[in-house]
């Protein structure tokens, strides 16, 4: 999969060369590409943002470099090709774990961090005239920029491209996979600090551990998430 992230902070994107998405880039599974986009503001101070039309607090992301970076972009791909926009931000539909599975689909991503009050309208518009674009949120808060969103989103998906996770089997009985959060895990030693590991654990019943590690499963979710029961 190729991955392309345009952010005027490119070193915040520096985790991206650690651990398994570190070594997926290595072993040629991901392609990442992190772009500056003040190498498209042309003036003298390298701007990339100016006051809102209309008033009001904070600044806008001006629109020409982040034309001329989507141009850029666009023209880096094979004749025809376009990448799948996404473009982070609180007003956009939530990040789920189906999201992931999807964009895990995908040849092509681009992110674009916005940064201060958000982007000019106009570049949405113009670039979901030429690809597919989606406004992407992970949840209701607000961060400072796009960046943070774009590692978890990236590590979400790279982790689901085959051959990125070691141990397949892992993707499956994790929290959200199948609508519930995982059941609690334990290992080595037995006894700690006079905590007892639950005795059905060690018993080897194999049929009875995994009727426990579903009865837990149902109640954590009843007890940190219910909206998940409901549906
Ligand atoms: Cl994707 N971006 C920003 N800036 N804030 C957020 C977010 C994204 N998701 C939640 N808050």
């Amino acid at each position: 999969m190729r991955l392309d992230v345009i952010t005027i902070f490119p070193d915040y994107l520096a985790p991206l060369d650690l651990s398994l998405i570190g070594k997926a880039r290595r072993d040629g599974l991901i392609d990442l590409h992190v772009h500056d986009l003040r190498e498209h503001a042309h003036d003298r101070h390298r701007t990339v943002d100016d006051t809102p039309y209309g008033g009001g607090a904070g600044m806008v992301m001006k629109p020409e470099p982040w034309g001329e970076a989507l141009d850029e972009l666009v023209g880096n791909g094979a004749e025809g090709q376009v990448p799948h926009l996404i473009i982070p931000g609180p007003g956009g539909i939530p990040f789920t774990q189906q999201t992931a599975r999807d964009l895990a689909t995908e040849p092509w991503l681009a992110f674009a961090c916005g940064r201060y009050e958000g982007i000019d309208e106009r570049v949405y518009e113009e670039a979901a005239a030429r690809m597919p674009v989606s406004v992407i949120s992970l949840g209701d808060y607000v961060l400072n920029g796009g960046e943070v969103a774009v590692l978890a989103m990236v590590e979400a998906i790279a982790r689901l491209i085959p051959g990125v996770i070691g141990n397949e089997q892992s993707l499956v009985e994790e929290s959200h996979e199948d609508g519930l959060l995982e059941y609690p895990v334990y290992t080595k030693p037995a006894t700690w600090r006079g905590r007892e590991v639950p005795e059905i654990l060690l018993s080897g019943n194999h049929g009875a551990i995994a009727e426990w590690r579903h009865e837990q499963r149902l109640q954590r979710t009843a007890a940190r998430r219910p909206d998940l029961l409901s549906d």
